[in-house]
């Protein structure tokens, strides 16, 4: 190989080693700069002839051309890799599906009150929703609450503005004065049946919804939910009720051998009274009794305060816990999870 040829090899091998633009234009001064090497070569002309000069700088010129040519590609190809680098650090994939908006859904107590709705719907109970601000005569009086029951007291009882001394307004501390107030509006309904002396339509409600009392700990939050449930009619006994409960219980937790108990107990609004226990035969709750619902036969006091003779009309209410109804369906044992609002607790239920 001629001197020229191996000059123009060397600058190839140098351009190829520079990987950045500045590093190639250092490359390219050693050879086509000032104090290159190719004009070092045409400096070097000087004494020749001028035949000489003529072949010489021909020589060098194709040399000259075959260096720059070499700087032009790896120019390109420098510029190439740069861009391809930018496109991949760049990349968009327009194919990846879009982020989606989460999903709302239900609360879990928000799920258990559709559930109890919907069983004693189907068993021919109506829903009556009403006013979390009561009176004190719908909370208490009605019900046959003495006047002196510590329930009514400022440590179990939110009271709030708005009422008179005589009737203080309050938050309602159970859903039984809903109750009253359907079985009231019911009564007028058929005011004229009654009067002719003819049998009214039974009363079969549940009362659902928000219930206040001042108590705060694992087990008791200030705010907690109540379903009470109302039968009235003119022959109807114990047994209908807990023929209703068993079956709704059975119903709510899936499963046809639970057991229940109605253990004697004592409410003003009731006379006798029960408290209502039940027991799973399988399952991680199996063999403990767990009590779920208070009840009893209405009190002829409340029955009277509803519009009716307590001597033709009998009444079944029974009284649950739909926060403590979740939590066993579903396992929880920290009642303040339902009112945390912590989003990855509440996400496991949709
Ligand atoms: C309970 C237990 C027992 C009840 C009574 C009434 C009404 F309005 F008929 F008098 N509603 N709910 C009742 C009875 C509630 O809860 C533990």
């Amino acid at each position: 190989m001629n001197e020229l040829d191996s000059l123009v090899e060397s600058a190839a091998q140098l351009f190829a080693q520079a990987n950045t633009p500045a590093e190639l234009e250092n490359a390219k001064a050693q050879f086509l700069g000032k104090a290159g090497r190719v004009t070092e070569l045409m400096k070097g002309m000087a004494q020749l002839s001028v035949e000489e000069k003529k072949s010489r700088g021909a020589a060098i010129n194709v040399a000259k051309q075959a260096i720059e040519a070499e700087l032009t590609a790896r120019r390109q190809a420098l510029a190439d890799a740069e861009l391809q680098a930018q496109l991949k650090a760049e990349a968009l994939d327009v194919s990846l599906p879009g982020r989606q908006r989460g999903q709302g859904g239900l609360h879990p107590v928000s799920l258990t009150l559709e559930r109890i709705e919907r069983i004693f719907g189907s068993m021919g109970f109506d829903v009556a929703e009403g006013p979390e601000i009561e009176t004190d005569w719908f909370n208490f009086t009605a019900l046959n609450t003495p006047e002196d029951h510590p329930a009514r007291s400022m440590h179990d009882t939110f009271y709030v503005e708005g009422g008179t001394a005589t009737a203080p307004n309050l938050l309602r501390t159970h859903t039984s004065p809903m109750q009253i107030r359907h079985a009231v509006q019911h009564v007028k309904k058929h005011r004229a049946t009654l009067d002719a002396g003819q049998a009214m339509p039974e009363i079969r409600v549940i009362a659902p919804g928000r219930t206040y009392r001042v108590d705060s700990d694992a087990t008791h939050s200030p705010m907690f939910h109540q379903c009470e449930g109302l039968w009235i009619g003119e022959n109807v006994s114990f047994k209908d009720l807990k023929v209703i409960f068993t079956d709704f219980c059975r119903t709510f937790f899936e499963s046809d051998d639970l057991v229940l108990r109605f253990r004697p107990s004592f409410f003003p609004f009731t006379e006798p009274s029960a408290e209502i226990d039940i027991q799973f035969q399988t399952g991680p709750l199996a063999g403990r009794w767990l009590e779920v619902a208070g009840s009893g036969q209405v009190h002829p006091n409340v029955v009277r305060n509803m519009g009716l003779d307590p001597e033709k009309y009998i009444g079944f209410a029974f009284g649950m816990g739909p926060d403590r109804l979740t939590m066993l369906r579903y396992g929880v044992n920290d009642l303040r999870l339902f009112f945390d609002g912590d989003i990855r607790f509440l996400s496991q239920f949709q």
